[in-house]
């Protein structure tokens, strides 16, 4: 095991079976939720893993190690702790680890996290990528360049409209990384099922998602894979009404001179008060099934190793 990781005995027992586990991000719990929805959210994403055949684990830093798995105490403390925990991505692991501060994991850093403890599949809700007006901000999103360089499948439901999707995309293309719709042709928009950009590859089955995987590793080349697994039908939102809430929240954002690292946050605040809790709703509606296609993704992985 990894020195500066802390395994919950669960999870080093089935990484050391080889049996299917799935990493679980904890930005979107202390800064994407508010409480105690974040907290409820977290212990159904768990037990969505674990019901679909897969153990489940939530990453963060505490106390100067980063946990592979947190119990309730520490999922309490994320919680409960909001934006008391930090926001880690790639620059921020080294900082929290010394000094001990409590630090929730982006993507970008529970892909780092994952990697070490050996863990090759991680749900989460929508990617960070390329702001709007990146071009004079030069806000993108240290996720893209973790899927860059880390081997692991993140799972996410597309990413939202606060970002610039075809310019995230050309990002990901130049970067290298492989991005697989979970049945559809489409990279969905997070809110909505469609986002009308294309896809690399769609996929039907975790098997194809398996075989893509396998197919890249054994290549040698490092990197993730985005599987992108739009919002089930039922808990989609109206693309046009989240357009202009979406739009309102950016000028909010703007007005308020919000950037760099809280901006994500803030936008998902700010969208949860102008849909009146629908846009939150939604969340967690689709990180669910998020959790669920992993778990699937994780499962035909293990088969094909072993
Ligand atoms: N997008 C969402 N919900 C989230 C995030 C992004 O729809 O909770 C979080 C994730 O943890 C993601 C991070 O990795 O924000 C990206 O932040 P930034 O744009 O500062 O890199
Ligand atoms: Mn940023």
């Amino acid at each position: 095991m990894h020195a500066r990781l802390t395994i919950t005995p669960d999870i080093a027992d089935a990484l050391a079976e080889r049996r299917p586990v799935v990493a679980l991000e904890s930005t979107v719990i202390s800064h994407g939720m508010p409480y105690p929805k974040n907290l409820a959210t977290a212990r159904a994403l768990e037990a969505e893993v674990r019901d679909s055949g897969a153990v489940p684990a939530t990453i963060a830093v505490m106390d100067g190690r980063i946990r592979i798995g947190l119990d309730d105490d520490a999922l309490e403390r994320l919680a409960s702790g909001g934006s008391a925990a930090r926001k880690l991505s790639r620059r921020d692991l080294p900082i929290a680890l010394a000094t001990g501060a409590l630090g929730a994991t982006t993507v970008a850093a529970t892909m780092i996290a994952a990697r070490l403890a050996g863990i090759a599949v991680f749900a989460t809700g929508g990617i960070g990528g390329v702001h709007r007006g990146a071009e004079r901000s030069f806000d993108i999103s240290a996720d893209l360049d973790e899927l860059a360089r880390t081997s692991v499948c993140v799972v996410c439901a597309g990413a939202k409209s606060i970002l610039d999707l075809p310019k995230t995309l050309e990002v990901l293309e130049t970067r290298g990384v492989p991005v697989l719709g979970y049945e559809t042709d489409e990279f969905p928009a997070f809110y909505s099922r469609r986002s009308g950009l294309p896809v690399d590859q769609r996929c039907d089955t975790p098997a194809q998602v398996a075989a893509i995987l396998r197919a890249k590793w054994d290549l040698g080349l490092e990197g993730g894979v985005l599987l992108a697994n739009p919002i089930p039908q039922a808990d989609e939102l109206d693309a046009d009404a989240m357009e202009k809430a979406i739009a309102q929240a950016l000028a909010d954002a703007e007005s308020q001179g919000v950037t760099g690292k809280t901006i994500t946050p803030h936008l998902l605040a700010a969208l949860e008060r102008i849909t009146q809790g629908r846009s939150l709703t939604a969340n967690m509606a689709l990180i669910r099934h998020n959790a669920r296609v992993a778990a699937a993704v994780a499962i035909a992985l293990s088969a094909a190793e072993s």
